[in-house]
């Protein structure tokens, strides 16, 4: 049964905060699976989010079987594009990127997807995506060629995931990009958080517990982390 989403609610209501573990398909080494999928297994995750930016799909199912075989969390795609969608996944983020205004990451990626969605039984979970300026160029303005929200403009970012929400959207997604210098400033994400009634995820440039918590107690509901494990396999042990 697909339920991914609805434990997202249920987690919210509850007030129980998520954490993603992003795994890029690009970084992973079949050599280092056995301790990375027990680094996971010992952290305080509870989703695995997969994808890339640039990513071309290759081997996707393999890896996906081999990790699920280990890892017993959802496994959540994270594309990029259309190429990172494979049904060995349990759901998908059908993403829409709000922040920019290039035509290929607001319809014409997500047209593409469909005839490889219907072969698939992927839960879809529409995702209003809204990336913010955070001190350096990240790889997904570079590939979507769009600017990323001004991170001071809390207003604006307000308004952009309450347009996400009024669409249908059904997570709004605040990211700062993958390496991101700066993380999404709190106050921006405790101002979206108050106003929009979806669950809230927040992710790029975290790199503590420390944050992480500030995320949590600002208002997200999931937080994601990418760089700092990959960086750090022992990052949750501290
Ligand atoms: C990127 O939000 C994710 O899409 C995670 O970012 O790699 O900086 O943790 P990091």
């Amino acid at each position: 049964m697909k339920n991914i989403y609805q434990e997202i609610l249920n987690s919210k209501k509850a007030n129980k905060k998520l954490l993603a573990i992003l795994l890029d398909p690009d970084k992973l080494h079949l050599e280092s699976i056995s301790i990375l999928t027990e680094k996971i297994n010992q952290s305080p995750a509870t989703h695995i989010f997969i994808g890339g930016s640039s990513f071309n799909g290759n081997h996707l199912d393999e890896l996906i079987t081999n990790l699920k075989s280990k890892i017993n969390l959802p496994f959540v795609l994270f594309p990029g594009n259309p190429s990172q969608i494979s049904n060995k996944a349990d759901g998908i983020l059908f993403l829409t990127l709000l922040s920019g205004r290039n035509p290929d990451y607001l319809i014409e990626h997500q047209v593409n997807a469909v005839p490889i969605l219907n072969k698939t039984n992927l839960e879809i979970i529409s995702t209003g995506y809204i990336l913010i300026e955070s001190g350096n160029e990240t790889a997904v303005e570079r590939v979507s060629k769009t600017k990323p929200l001004d991170r001071n403009n809390h207003e604006y970012a307000l308004q952009t995931a309450q347009a996400g929400e009024f669409i249908g959207n059904k997570l709004i997604y605040l990211e700062a990009g993958s390496g991101a210098k700066l993380s999404v400033p709190n106050e921006m994400i405790t101002l979206v958080s108050q106003n929009i009634n979806v669950p809230l995820l927040v992710g790029g440039g975290i790199t503590s517990q420390q944050q992480i918590q500030d995320c949590y107690n600002s208002g997200a509901d999931l937080v994601v982390i990418g760089t700092a494990f990959e960086n750090d396999i022992n990052f949750f042990k501290s």
